[in-house]
């Protein structure tokens, strides 16, 4: 991305008879990406981290989800998973380029390199399940209305098909990984699936990348305790506890910015 400086022309101001134009300079500031190997798709990087990662506190109690989601479940998923992805990425970052990074700008950077698969898997295990809590909500919510509602339709027919679609997904990954609905390039709607702990951020990973606004865990530890070896049941019982409100504000960012 080349910098360029934009001028902006300001207002004619008359000051008693005299007549100046103002031009104000606008600085470019520091948006000039590094060049990389998908060049113009990597989004130039933000304002250097100076802090460590930290878990993010859960939006709602551990036992609030239930009798969707259980209490144990929850505890264990979010105070020891959660965690234990947050600690091992910054032990992987460090002495790294990735050092100082946001997560967003490490997520968009790294590789499938072997020597980048800690990052790989932590960044994307903190990233994902940032999303994941945030998604849910105590008792769910209405199903989508307004802009959201008419993509969704848009995309797959109705609200019905996309759920059944997602299902199927989040069903169809095999082992541990995830299932997205996301906002593509062309503002559509589409489902994926990752495995592991990658996600449709990661640009130099996934065939298809994409902005996720809804993410389900299919890993066993998200489900196991309570559902055992019922994938569908867990995937079933999701859909009750979806904060679509959540996920219409992350829809309309990815959309309009
Ligand atoms: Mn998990």
């Amino acid at each position: 991305m080349e910098k360029r400086t934009f001028l902006k022309t300001g207002l004619l101001l008359t000051i008693g008879a005299a007549v100046s134009p103002l031009i104000k300079a606008c600085k470019p500031g520091d948006k000039t990406a590094k060049a990389s190997a998908v060049g113009a798709t990597i989004p130039p990087p933000k304002l250097r981290r100076t802090e460590p990662f930290s878990l993010p506190p859960l939006p709602y109690a551990t036992a609030a989800l239930e009798p969707n989601i259980d209490k144990m479940t929850m505890e264990i998923h979010h105070g020891k998973h959660h965690q234990g992805y947050v600690n091992k990425l910054n032990t992987a970052v460090a002495d790294t380029v990735y050092a100082t990074y946001e997560l967003d700008d490490i997520i968009a950077r790294v590789t499938a390199a072997d020597s980048e698969k800690n990052v790989r898997n932590n960044a994307g295990g903190h990233w994902n399940h940032s999303l994941f809590w945030e998604i849910m909500t105590p008792g769910g919510s209405a199903a989508p209305t307004g802009q959201l509602a008419a993509s969704i339709n848009a995309s797959f027919g109705s609200f019905d098909s996309m759920k059944t679609e997602f299902s199927k997904a989040a069903s169809s990954v095999f082992g541990s990984g995830w299932a997205w609905l996301c906002v593509g390039k062309d503002k559509g709607l589409f489902i994926s699936t990752t495995p592991n702990q990658d996600n449709p951020m990661m640009l130099q990973i996934v065939d298809r990348p994409g902005t996720p606004i809804l993410g389900l865990d299919v890993w066993e530890h998200a489900y196991y305790l309570k559902h055992q070896n019922k994938r569908g049941d867990y995937i079933d019982t999701f859909f009750k506890v979806i904060n679509w409100p959540e996920v219409a504000r992350r829809f309309d960012k990815a959309m309009f910015g």
